[in-house]
C-alpha cells in the first residue's frame, strides 16, 4: 500500500494555527494519492497515533514539515523511531530547518529525502518517481543521498501562486475541526493564519529566507486570497487574519487591491512587511490600509546603527533615521508599528559587540520616546547558513559552527539556539547576553505588549509601575522582582509563539 502519513509537528504550546506547510503538501497530493494528517498541535501522543497507523500496512511515506526550534523535538524521535521499527517507510522532510541544515539531516541516516524549498510539484512527482520505481535524479527541490554523497537535483522557478491547488481545508477538518484552528488572539477571536506568498525579494544576510529563495517572490492574486478568507469566514466564523507572509507588502497595487476587498468583511488583519517597502507607500494607501481593518504591521528594524543596516544588507535603503521617522509616520495613521531588532551580530571586538547592544538599547528607548506604542520584539543574532554573505563570513571567522548531528539540535543549549535566546556565538559574552535579556525584561515590564490579551489593565499598571525606576534610569541589572510577575502571568512573547 502507498498511503502517505503527513505530519506537522508541535510547534505551539497553545493556539494552534492552521497548519498550512502541511496543508500545502496535502493539496498537492489531493486526489492523487491517499493520505492523513496527524498535527502535533492537536495530538497528546502523536507517535501513538503514527504507530497505528504504520500498524496497518496501509501506509509507505512519511513526510514531516520542520522549522527550527520545538517542532524538532518531534520530528526527530519520531522520524528516527519510524525507522527503526518500520524500515520500509519512505521519509521525506521539508520546511525551513530541512532546506537550510539539509546536510546534517541526510546525514541522520533517518530521513531519506529533503525537498527544498517549494513542495508543491516536488513532493508529487517523488512519489509518483518511487511508485513507478524510477530514477529521482529529474525530481526538482530534492536533496538525497546516492552513493555516499549528497545530491541535490536543479530547483525549479517558483511556481504561480494562482495556478497552485487550492489548500483542502475540508479535508483538514475531517481530521482536526477547523475552527479549533482559529483562535482568539489581539486581533479577534477567531484568527485565521494565512500564506499569500511566497519567497522574498530580498537578501539581508542574517535571514533564513535568502538561502532558500534567492531573492524571488510570488505571490496570490489579491482576490485569490480574498476568496479563501471570505470562505473560512463563511464556513468556519474565522473573523481576523494573521498574514503569515515573510514579506506581504511587496506590492502596493496587491494591498491597495486586497484592502479595497476585505474592507466591507469587517475583519482585523497583520502581516509583516519591510519598513523601506511601506514608506514608499502613499498616504491614501497607509489611510485605505487603516481603515480596511489593518491594525498591526511587523518590520524587521533590526538595529539603528546604519553601519550595521549595511552589512544586514537590508536592500541599501533602510536606515537608522527612516526607523525612526516611519514609527513617527504610522502613528498618523493609527497602525501599531512593530519593530523587531537583532541585537548581538558580530563585531571585531569584545567592546565593539557591547557597544552596538548600548546603542540599539539606546536607540528602542528613542523609538519608544517618538511613538510609544511602537511594540518591540528583541531576537539575538542567531546565524543562518548564507553562504557568502558578508555577515555569515563574519560568523564562521569567529568559530561558529553548526552541530554535525541532528540529535544536537535538540540539546537544550541549540534549542535556545534556536528559540533566538541564546545564540552559543563566540563573539558574545554571557555579560552581554544577560545585558540584553535584562533589558528586554524591563522593556516588556514598562511597556507589556498589546497583543498577549490575558493580561488585563490592572495587571499592567502594576508591572509598568514596578519597571518605572529601572527603565528610566537605565539599571537593568537582574529584574527578578519582573521576571517573576512575568513568569507567575505567563506573560506570553509574540516572537516565540506568534499573537
Ligand atoms: C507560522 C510560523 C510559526 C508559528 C508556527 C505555527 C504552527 N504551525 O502552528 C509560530 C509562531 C509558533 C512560529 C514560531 C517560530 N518560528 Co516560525 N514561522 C512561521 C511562518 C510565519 C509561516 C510558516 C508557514 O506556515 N508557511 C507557509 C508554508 C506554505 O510555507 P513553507 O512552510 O515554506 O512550506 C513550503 C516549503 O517550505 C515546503 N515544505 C514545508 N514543509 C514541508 C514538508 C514536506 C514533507 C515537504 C515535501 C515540503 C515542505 O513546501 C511548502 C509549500 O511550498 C514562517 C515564515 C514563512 N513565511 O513561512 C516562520 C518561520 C518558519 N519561523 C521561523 C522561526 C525561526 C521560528 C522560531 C523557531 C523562532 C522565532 N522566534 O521566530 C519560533 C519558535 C518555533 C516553534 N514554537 O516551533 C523562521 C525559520 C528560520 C530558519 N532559521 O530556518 C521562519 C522562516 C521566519 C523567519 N523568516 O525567520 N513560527
Ligand atoms: S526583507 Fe525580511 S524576509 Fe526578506 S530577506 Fe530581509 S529579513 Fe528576510
Amino acid at each position: 500500500m502507498n498511503h502517505i502519513i503527513l505530519f506537522n509537528p508541535r510547534s505551539a504550546r497553545s493556539k494552534p494555527r492552521i497548519p498550512n506547510s502541511i496543508l500545502s503538501i496535502a493539496a498537492s497530493v489531493e486526489g492523487v494519492f491517499d493520505y492523513v494528517i496527524v498535527d502535533g498541535n492537536m495530538e497528546i501522543d502523536p507517535w501513538g497515533k503514527i504507530r497505528d497507523y504504520l500498524l496497518t500496512g496501509k501506509f509507505k511515506y512519511f513526510a514531516c514539515t520542520v522549522m527550527p526550534g520545538p517542532q524538532l523535538k518531534q520530528a526527530i524521535p519520531i522520524s528516527k523511531a519510524i525507522k527503526q521499527l518500520f524500515p520500509g517507510i519512505i521519509i521525506t522532510w521539508g520546511g525551513y530547518f530541512a532546506s537550510n541544515q539539509y546536510k546534517t539531516v541526510i546525514d541522520s541516516g533517518y530521513v531519506d529525502f529533503v525537498i527544498y524549498g517549494p513542495g508543491d510539484k516536488s513532493f508529487p512527482a517523488l512519489v509518483r518517481t518511487l511508485e513507478n520505481n524510477a530514477g529521482v535524479d529529474g525530481v526538482p527541490n530534492l536533496i538525497y543521498k546516492f552513493s555516499n554523497n549528497i545530491c541535490k537535483n536543479p530547483k525549479d522557478p517558483l511556481y504561480e501562486q494562482d495556478a497552485l491547488p487550492d489548500l483542502p481545508y475540508e479535508k483538514l477538518n475531517q481530521f482536526y475541526p477547523l475552527t479549533n484552528y482559529l483562535g482568539k488572539s489581539y486581533l479577534g477571536t477567531k484568527t485565521i493564519a494565512y500564506h499569500s506568498s511566497i519567497g522574498c525579494p530580498f537578501t539581508c544576510s542574517f535571514c533564513a529566507v535568502v538561502p532558500i529563495y534567492n531573492a524571488r517572490w510570488k505571490a496570490k492574486s489579491a482576490s485569490l486570497v480574498y476568496r479563501d478568507i471570505k470562505f473560512l469566514k463563511e464556513q468556519f466564523g474565522g473573523n481576523a487574519i494573521e498574514f503569515h507572509d515573510n514579506n506581504f507588502f511587496v506590492s502596493e497595487k496587491r494591498t491597495i487591491e486586497f484592502s479595497n476587498l476585505i474592507m466591507q468583511e469587517n475583519m482585523v488583519w497583520w502581516g509583516e512587511g519591510r519598513i523601506d517597502t511601506l514608506n514608499k507607500y502613499a498616504d491614501e494607501t497607509l489611510a485605505l490600509m487603516r481603515k480596511s481593518g489593518c491594525k498591526m504591521i511587523f518590520f524587521g528594524a533590526e538595529t539603528g546603527n546604519d553601519a550595521v543596516l549595511k552589512i544586514m544588507d537590508k536592500g541599501g535603503t533602510q536606515s537608522g533615521a527612516q526607523i525612526k521617522a516611519f514609527a513617527e509616520r504610522l502613528a498618523k495613521f493609527d497602525i501599531i508599528p512593530e519593530y523587531s531588532f537583532v541585537l548581538g551580530t558580530p563585531a571585531d571586538t569584545a567592546e565593539l559587540a557591547m557597544e552596538q547592544i548600548d546603542f540599539d538599547i539606546a536607540f528602542i528607548k528613542e523609538i519608544k520616546r517618538i511613538n510609544p506604542r511602537t511594540e518591540i520584539v528583541i531576537y539575538v543574532y542567531s546565524p543562518v547558513p548564507t553562504e557568502g554573505s558578508e555577515m555569515y563570513n563574519k560568523v564562521l571567522e569567529q568559530g561558529f559552527a553548526f552541530p554535525r548531528q541532528l540529535e544536537d539540535w535538540i540539546t537544550p543549549q541549540w534549542e535556545k539556539f534556536d528559540l533566538r535566546k541564546n545564540p552559543l556565538t563566540p563573539w558574545l559574552t554571557p555579560a552581554m547576553i544577560n545585558k540584553i535579556r535584562d533589558f528586554e525584561t524591563v522593556l516588556n515590564g514598562y511597556f507589556p505588549t498589546v497583543s498577549d490579551i490575558r493580561l488585563n489593565r490592572t495587571k499592567r499598571k502594576i508591572i509598568r509601575s514596578l519597571a518605572a525606576f529601572r527603565y528610566r534610569s537605565g539599571f537593568y541589572t537582574k529584574p527578578l522582582e519582573l521576571k517573576a510577575l512575568q513568569l507567575l502571568w505567563k506573560y506570553r512573547q509574540p516572537e516565540i509563539e506568534g499573537f
